[in-house]
């Protein structure tokens, strides 16, 4: 059926750049140096090279494991590696980022020949069980920013809470590649053109809606889960019209995708505590920090179903960590009924 109403794009009318964008925030700020915006673009440019490793994947004998595992125990498959030393090679161009911790390196890397401020933290390429079967998959991201005047950055410098994120995003390597990025106030899509080698604003100031119609948790762990999940996960399944229930199942497991369903459309993700993760699953520093810092800028909440998960202040690198987000008032109707059973 043809819709009446559309007519096409202006072919003349030039989209802005991610570039254009950042450089446009930056000229904002009169004490700017430039560095961040620098950073950044060495961010996406990453993902630009990681986005066309993906797309040729089937063709260029990258798909399958290395027979490696990393330090999580969990087997590395060939793109795991070759996102990992992308990020590597292009962060260390320009000297801004002083250190990357990733959650395939045992320990962060350090650029001696830095003279930037800041540390990047990441999961290069999330979702691998996922890569062979050409379901989405992405790369999360956190910058921090790193006092040089305290000495060289050390592993310790990563723990921090991820209240302190400067900025956060991630790239969703689905139908297409969106880019989405936050300093903390506004988040914003960027979608790559491949013909024009660019990733262009899409998705301007998103806000994730305040109540929605879907729930995404891996229900096969549902015999592992707490008394309080349960009785949510029930709830959630039980009709009541006027509230919108039942809920709609959706689960990925990519969190890059499920997260970035759940940021659009509205709904909650949850990946809690239970009986076989007692301490969660997802990292703190390379996912869950990330996307709640995201959420929470897009007026959505995070939560470990205890406390903020902005509040976290990590122990270690590797840390993981309960992580419910999504829409205000989903993620709080989680909060009031897992809270009503202590477990
Ligand atoms: P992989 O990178 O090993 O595929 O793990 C993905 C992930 O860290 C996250 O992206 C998913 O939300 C979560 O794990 C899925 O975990 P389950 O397979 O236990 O549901």
């Amino acid at each position: 059926m043809s819709n009446a109403s559309w007519s096409p794009p202006d072919a003349s009318s030039v989209g802005s750049t991610l570039e254009t964008f950042i450089l446009e925030g930056m000229f904002q700020r009169p004490a700017a140096t430039g560095a961040f915006t620098s950073l950044l673009n060495q961010i996406a440019l990453a993902a630009k090279i990681i986005t066309t490793r993906v797309r040729r994947a089937g063709l260029a004998d990258v798909l399958g494991y290395t027979g490696d595992e990393n330090v999580q125990g969990e087997r590395v498959q060939k793109l795991d590696v070759i996102a990992n030393d992308t990020l590597i090679a292009s962060l260390r161009r320009r000297g801004h980022c002083a250190g990357l911790a990733t959650e395939e390196l045992v320990d962060p890397v350090f650029f001696a020949n830095a003279t930037g401020g800041y540390l990047v933290v990441a999961d290069p390429l999330d979702g691998s069980s996922n890569i062979d079967v050409n379901i989405s998959i992405g790369t999360i991201f956190g910058i921090l920013r790193y006092e040089r005047s305290a000495g060289p950055p050390t592993p310790q410098s990563f723990l921090r809470a991820g209240r302190e994120l400067a900025a956060a995003g991630y790239v969703i390597y689905g139908s297409s590649t969106v880019l989405v990025l936050t300093t903390g106030k506004g988040v914003h899509g960027f979608t790559w053109d491949p013909s024009a080698g660019e990733f262009f604003l899409s998705h301007e100031n998103i806000r994730c809606p305040e109540k929605g119609n879907s729930y995404s948790i891996n229900e096969g762990n549902s015999a592992y889960y707490t008394e309080g999940v349960k009785r949510w996960n029930a709830w959630l399944k039980q009709p009541d019209k006027a509230d919108g229930r039942p809920y709609s199942h959706r689960y990925v497991g990519s969190l890059v995708a499920d997260a970035h369903r759940t940021l659009m459309k509205g709904g909650i993700f949850a990946y809690p505590a239970d009986k076989k993760s007692p301490r969660g699953k997802l990292r703190l520093l390379y996912e869950a920090s990330p996307m709640a810092f995201i959420f929470e800028a897009a007026g959505g909440k995070a939560t470990t179903g205890r406390e903020r998960v902005l509040d976290v202040v990590p122990e270690e690198l590797h840390q993981r960590v309960p992580l419910v987000i999504g829409s205000l008032k989903d993620v709080e109707a989680y909060e009031r009924i897992v809270g009503e059973i202590d477990d």
